[in-house]
């Protein structure tokens, strides 16, 4: 039977961060509950001086029901024990913007075309089964995957139990005409 543990899931292994770094554009997402990115969603890793995990984002969010906005937002990734997964602390530039704290994971990657990212923010106690998650797949082009990396990507997200899950992160310039 198919295991959707989510302390199960396989993630990258011997992540190298270094190499993780740069832009990804999100060509898909499956997203959580109370959805806070639309689409536009662009996210920039480095690495800061202390070799610590850092990252912005930007994407299109419509906030209070009707203000369309882009977002900025800001965050600062904590190590685990695993080094594919990590505690992400975000919030925006803005005040009013979301802000939060998830786990981040890294699930699959070959750093130079595709990413497939992870996030479970609350568990089934009783199986270990994920209640309410997130999931970003990265393209290092924004105009999307190739047919081999798509492949790939479908594989994990079966993997993660989210067949099917996943809606198209549509990017037509909306954030860089809105700053
Ligand atoms: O869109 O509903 C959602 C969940 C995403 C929240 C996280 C946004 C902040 C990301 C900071 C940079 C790391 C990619």
């Amino acid at each position: 039977e198919k295991d959707c543990t989510v302390d199960h899931f396989p993630v990258k292994q011997n992540f190298d961060r270094e190499r993780y770094a740069g832009t990804w554009y999100a060509v898909a997402k499956k997203d959580p509950e109370g959805l806070f990115l639309l689409d536009n969603i662009v996210a920039q890793y480095d690495v800061d001086s202390n070799g610590r995990m850092i990252a912005t984002a930007k994407g299109r969010v419509v906030l209070f029901g009707s203000l369309e906005m882009c977002a900025e937002m800001i965050g600062k990734f904590t190590d685990t024990e695993d080094p594919a997964k990590f505690r992400l602390e975000y919030s925006g530039l803005l005040s009013f913007l979301e802000t939060g704290n998830d786990p981040h994971w890294v699930v699959d990657t070959d750093y130079e075309t595709y990413a497939i990212h992870y996030s479970c923010r609350r568990k089934n106690e009783y199986d270990g089964t994920c209640l309410d998650s997130y999931s970003f797949v990265f393209s290092r082009d924004p105009n999307g995957l190739t047919p081999e990396a798509q492949r790939t990507v479908r594989k994990w997200q079966e993997v993660l139990c989210l067949e099917r899950k996943y809606r198209v992160v549509v990017h037509n310039g909306y954030c860089n005409q809105n700053p």
